[in-house]
């Protein structure tokens, strides 16, 4: 049993859309932070950080973006989120997340020149692929989600980033991406940092 609590537009975007890019069943739990949701002791008993994505696999609980996606794409081999069978292109998926995770989210609050910086070098990594390693995988979720929240919020000066732009427009194409967002904007987005 898969319990997700997750906040709208927020950084558990990324593991919503594996969850239904992969077709698992999951009870979903939407956490409010302007209600302080995510600091309740039930939820802070839950995932000490009070940050989402959290998720409960059978009552264990799993956090972070990088975390919950390579579970899913593990749990669910039939969903191809993860080079198989090849240890480099799998341990590029793990670089491109670790770099996400690491360098490019918390550029965001240290402001403007920063971010742009974080994405040109993303930019670069990208240049000449349709998505980040081979085919689609987890990588190319987690990057959506950091820069449809550039994108979501004004975004960079159009033509800045071509690589990136194309392929936040064929993320935006996925029926598993667009289902997420309306659920996750019907519910509204709280757009933390
Ligand atoms: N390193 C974490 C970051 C998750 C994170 O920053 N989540 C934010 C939303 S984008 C959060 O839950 N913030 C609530 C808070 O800090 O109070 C991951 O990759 O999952």
């Amino acid at each position: 049993m898969l319990t997700f609590w997750f906040a709208p537009g927020a950084s558990s975007m990324a593991t919503h859309i594996a969850l239904h890019e992969v077709g698992a069943q999951f009870d979903a739990r939407p956490v409010s932070f302007a209600r302080k949701q995510n600091k309740t002791p039930e939820f802070l008993a839950l995932n000490p950080e009070g940050k989402v994505p959290t998720l409960s696999i059978d009552g264990r609980v799993l956090t972070e973006v990088a975390g919950t996606l390579f579970y899913l794409a593990r749990r669910f081999p039939d969903a191809g989120l993860l080079p198989e069978g090849d240890i480099e292109a799998e341990a590029q998926v793990v670089s491109w997340m670790s770099f996400i995770a690491s360098t490019v989210h918390p550029a965001r609050r240290v402001g403007a020149a920063r971010l742009h910086e974080v994405f040109r070098i993303a930019e670069q990594k990208l240049r000449g692929r349709t998505w980040t390693v081979g085919d689609y995988s987890i990588a190319d979720i987690h990057l959506f989600r950091l820069f449809w929240r550039w994108m979501d919020s004004g975004g960079p000066e159009p033509g800045t980033f071509p690589g990136l732009s194309a392929h936040y427009e064929r993320m935006m194409a996925r029926p598993a991406v667009r289902r997420v967002l309306e659920i996750e904007s019907a519910i509204g987005y709280q757009l933390p940092a």
